[in-house]
C-alpha cells in the first residue's frame, strides 16, 4: 500500500543562526508538494528527504516480526551536525529513533530497518508513518496483522469464517462434526483442533474440501465421505496439506491438478475399493510427499507431474497399483514402503507402474514388499537406484557373500530397466550405512574415512553420501547419522 502523502506546513522560526522549530499537519493529497529543504540554516545543511517506506514480514521464534524499511535521500553540508535522524512509528507509536553525525557535506540514499515485534499484537490493520529531522511526515498506509478466526465460537461453520476472513489469517476448529462443502478461495490457515476429532463431513455428496487460493495450509483435521473428492486443491500454489486423516471416499481422498509446490506431508488417507484413488496428483510440478500413510485401488496416482519428490510413504494398493506414474518425468521416489494387499479383485496388482513416456523418474531406498509385480516398467528409461544403493524387493533372490546388504546380481525388471544394487533386506535408517541393523561405531569410522571426500577422491565412499548435497561427503551427512546413533531396527 502506497502512502496518500501529505502536505506539510512548516512554520519556521529562526532564533539565532541554527534552531527550528515547526508545526506539523499531514493533509492527505499530493506528496510532490512536500516541503523538505530548509537551506536558510546557514552553514548547517541536512536534508533526509523520505522516498519510500516498504514493510516485510519475517517469520522467527518465537513470532513473526515486521521490518518497516525507511528509503530516504540524504544530502547534508555542515561542520558536525548530530541532530539528525529517522524514526518508524506504529499506530502513532515510535519504533525507536536512528540518531546520525553528519560532517562534510554528501549526498546518498540509505534505508533505515525498523523492526517491530508483532508476536503479542493483536491481529488487524496497524498505520505505518515514518518521519526525519527534516520531513516530519509520511504516511506508508497501514499493514494487517494476521487475525485468528474461531469456530464455532466466533462463527459457527468453518465457511463463513474463511469468508470472513482476510488473507494470511487463521481459522482455528474446535472438535465437532461440521456437514459442510468448504471452498477455500483465500490463502490462509485451516487449523483443526485434533485430526481425529475435527470432522468435516461431505454427507455422501459434492467435494468435501475445495482448495484453489495460493499458499493455503489446511492441518489437523478428518475429512470423509463422499462420492467424489475429499480433499480437491486445483489452480494453487504452495499449498500445504498436513496431518489430516482422508477417509471413507468413492472416488479420490486428495487430487491435486495444475498446483504447483503442493506438499502433501503426515496425511493418512484410507481409500477402500479396488477401484479408487488414494492420492492423484495431475498437472502439478515441484510437489513433496513425504510421510503419508496412503492406501486406495491405485494408492499414488502421478500423472503429467515433473520433478516432485515422493518420499517416506507408507503405499498400500488396495486394488492395481501402489504407485503409478504416467507422462511424469525427473521425480524422486524413495524410502517409501510399498505393499499390496493380495489382489482379490483386480487379477494383478503393481507395486509400481511406470507408463505412457514416463522417464527420468529415480527411484531408489524402497522396500518393495510381495506385490503381485513388484514394478513394471514398459521399456521406459527410468533409474532404479542411485549410482549407489538401490531397492528393497522382497522377491529378490541373489546372493550377498561379502555382507555389504548389497546383492552381487542386479535386479532385473525389463530391458531398459536394471535396478544394479539390490539391497538384500529392508531399507530402514539411512545412518545405516554397512546395512548391518545397527547405527554404531562401525558406520562412524566409515563416515569418518569418506570425510570430505567427492567422487574423485580416493577414500570416496558413495554409502555415506546420505544426505544433500551429493556428491559430497560433510557434515550434513555426519549430522542424520548422528540423529540416529544407537538405534536398532
Ligand atoms: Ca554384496
Ligand atoms: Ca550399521
Ligand atoms: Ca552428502
Amino acid at each position: 500500500m502506497r502512502g496518500l502523502g501529505s502536505v506539510i506546513i512548516f512554520t519556521l522560526l529562526l532564533i539565532g543562526m541554527s534552531t527550528v522549530t515547526y508545526a506539523i499537519q499531514p493533509i492527505r493529497g499530493d506528496r510532490s508538494k512536500d516541503i523538505v529543504a530548509n537551506e536558510t540554516l546557514s552553514p548547517d545543511f541536512v536534508s533526509a528527504y523520505i522516498h519510500d517506506v516498504t514493510t516485510s514480514l519475517e517469520e522467527t521464534i518465537p513470532g513473526p516480526v515486521i521490518h518497516i524499511y525507511v528509503t530516504y535521500e540524504l544530502t547534508w553540508d555542515v561542520l558536525d551536525y548530530s541532530g539528525y535522524w529517522v524514526e518508524a512509528y506504529v499506530n502513532g507509536t515510535s519504533l525507536g529513533r536512528k540518531t546520525y553525525i553528519v560532517l562534510g557535506s554528501g549526498h546518498e540514499f540509505l534505508t533505515a530497518d525498523f523492526v517491530w515485534n508483532t508476536s503479542e499484537v493483536e491481529g488487524g490493520l496497524y498505520l505505518v508513518t515514518a518521519a526525519t529531522s527534516t520531513f516530519p511526515y509520511y504516511e506508508d498506509g497501514y499493514v494487517r496483522i494476521q487475525q485468528t478466526f474461531i469456530v464455532p465460537d466466533e462463527y459457527p461453520t468453518i465457511q463463513a469464517a474463511i469468508n470472513a476472513a482476510n488473507e494470511r489469517d487463521f481459522i482455528f476448529v474446535r472438535n465437532g462434526t461440521y456437514y459442510e462443502h468448504v471452498v477455500v478461495n483465500k490463502s490462509v490457515s485451516l487449523i483443526g483442533e485434533a485430526r481425529e476429532a475435527t470432522i468435516i463431513d461431505g454427507s455422501g455428496i459434492g467435494d468435501i474440501v475445495e482448495i484453489t487460493a495460493d499458499r493455503v495450509l489446511f492441518t489437523e483435521f478428518t475429512v470423509r465421505n463422499t462420492t467424489n473428492f475429499c480433499v480437491f486443491v486445483h489452480n494453487s500454489t504452495g499449498t500445504h496439506l498436513r496431518h489430516n486423516i482422508i477417509e471413507n471416499f468413492y472416488d479420490y481422498g486428495i487430487y491435486t491438478l495444475f498446483s504447483n509446490n503442493t506438499m502433501l506431508t503426515d496425511n493418512t488417507v484410507i481409500g477402500q475399493h479396488w477401484n479408487d484413488f488414494g492420492v492423484r496428483v495431475t498437472g502439478s510440478n515441484c510437489c513433496i510427499i513425504t510421510g503419508n500413510d496412503i492406501s486406495g485401488g491405485w494408492a499414488l496416482f502421478l500423472h503429467r507431474t515433473y520433478n516432485s519428490t515422493v518420499m517416506d510413504n507408507v503405499i498400500f494398493a488396495k486394488g492395481t497399483y501402489g504407485i503409478r506414474f504416467s507422462w511424469s518425468h525427473g521425480n524422486i521416489l524413495a524410502r517409501n514402503d510399498i505393499y499390496n494387499a493380495t489382489a482379490t479383485i483386480s487379477e494383478v496388482a503393481y507395486g509400481i507402474w511406470i507408463s505412457y513416456s514416463s522417464t527420468g523418474n529415480t527411484i531408489y531406498h524402497n522396500n518393495f514388499y510381495n506385490n503381485t509385480i513388484q514394478a513394471h516398467g514398459h521399456n521406459l528409461i527410468n533409474f532404479w537406484d542411485n549410482g549407489c544403493e538401490g531397492n528393497y524387493w522382497s522377491n529378490y533372490n541373489g546372493s550377498d557373500s561379502n555382507g555389504d546388504g548389497l546383492g552381487e546380481q542386479p535386479y532385473v525388471i525389463d530391458g531398459n530397466n536394471t535396478d544394479h544394487y539390490p539391497l538384500v533386506d529392508p531399507y530402514w535408517n539411512p545412518g545405516d550405512i554397512n546395512h548391518d541393523f545397527t547405527v554404531d561405531i562401525f558406520d562412524v569410522v566409515l563416515i569418518c574415512d569418506a570425510y570430505y571426500s567427492t567422487p574423485i577422491d580416493p577414500n570416496w565412499n558413495c554409502h555415506c553420501d546420505i544426505v544433500e548435497p551429493y556428491g559430497l561427503i560433510d557434515l550434513f551427512d555426519v549430522v542424520v547419522m548422528a540423529d540416529s546413533y544407537g538405534e536398532e531396527y
